[in-house]
């Protein structure tokens, strides 16, 4: 098995905590972004999107998309579950996987490809649907807020990938003016739990 990987890029650092949070190790290959080595034609045959992390199966096979390789990894490694566990469990947090998901991942990523100087010269941008993208992701830090005055993490009582992944999002998209308010005293105190959890390192 080999993990596709890029240290300084959010999509594959909420693969690695994940990982991290499995206590499992993948050998792995950085792909360097900032060399634009993502869109090369070798690693297209890769991942045609030229997108990473991708997972390279010891069949030879692969699989991109982030939370696709954490459920296989989750079938693989089942303990600590990180998908819910009880039906209850599982299908609310596949419900704040998917509103993270949309509502802040997307947005957080859409407002920084359109109005960061980074991406300037990598694509077209159109920063007012960025600074659109940053209001949405700014919106929805509220409505977290008032999740996590009813519950200790996000999918409920238990950590999971729907903290994996608005950590991600929260941590990056700060570079982009995308926190939680002063009065999102409830997410605050989520970020800081799950920032001094040994996997944020990650
Ligand atoms: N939906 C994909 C998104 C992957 C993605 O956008 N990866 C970015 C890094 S965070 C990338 O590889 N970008 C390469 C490029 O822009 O050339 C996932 O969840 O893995």
């Amino acid at each position: 098995m080999k993990l596709y990987d890029s240290n300084t890029a959010p999509n594959p650092r909420r693969l690695r905590i994940f990982i991290a949070e499995k206590g499992i190790e993948i050998p792995t290959e950085q792909v360097d972004i900032g060399k634009l080595a993502t869109r090369s034609p070798e690693f297209r045959a890769i991942n045609p999107l030229g997108r990473v992390p991708v997972l390279e199966l010891d069949d030879g096979s692969r699989i991109a998309e982030s939370i696709a390789i954490c459920r296989y990894l989750e079938a693989l490694h089942p303990e600590p579950a990180l998908f819910g566990t009880t039906p209850n469990e599982v299908g609310v947090t596949e419900m704040w996987i998917h509103r993270v998901e949309y509502e802040l991942a997307q947005n957080v990523f859409h407002c920084f490809q359109n109005t960061h100087d980074y991406m300037k010269d990598r694509q077209q941008q159109v920063p007012e649907f960025g600074d659109l993208c940053r209001d949405r992701a700014n919106a929805f830090c509220g409505l977290l807020n008032e999740r996590l005055g009813e519950a200790q993490f996000i999918g409920g009582d238990h950590y999971s990938m729907a903290d994996i992944s608005a950590q991600m999002s929260l941590d990056f998209g700060k570079v982009v003016k995308v926190r939680a308010a002063e009065n999102h005293t409830n997410l605050q105190r989520w970020h800081k739990e799950v920032s001094t959890r040994p996997s944020a390192a990650a």
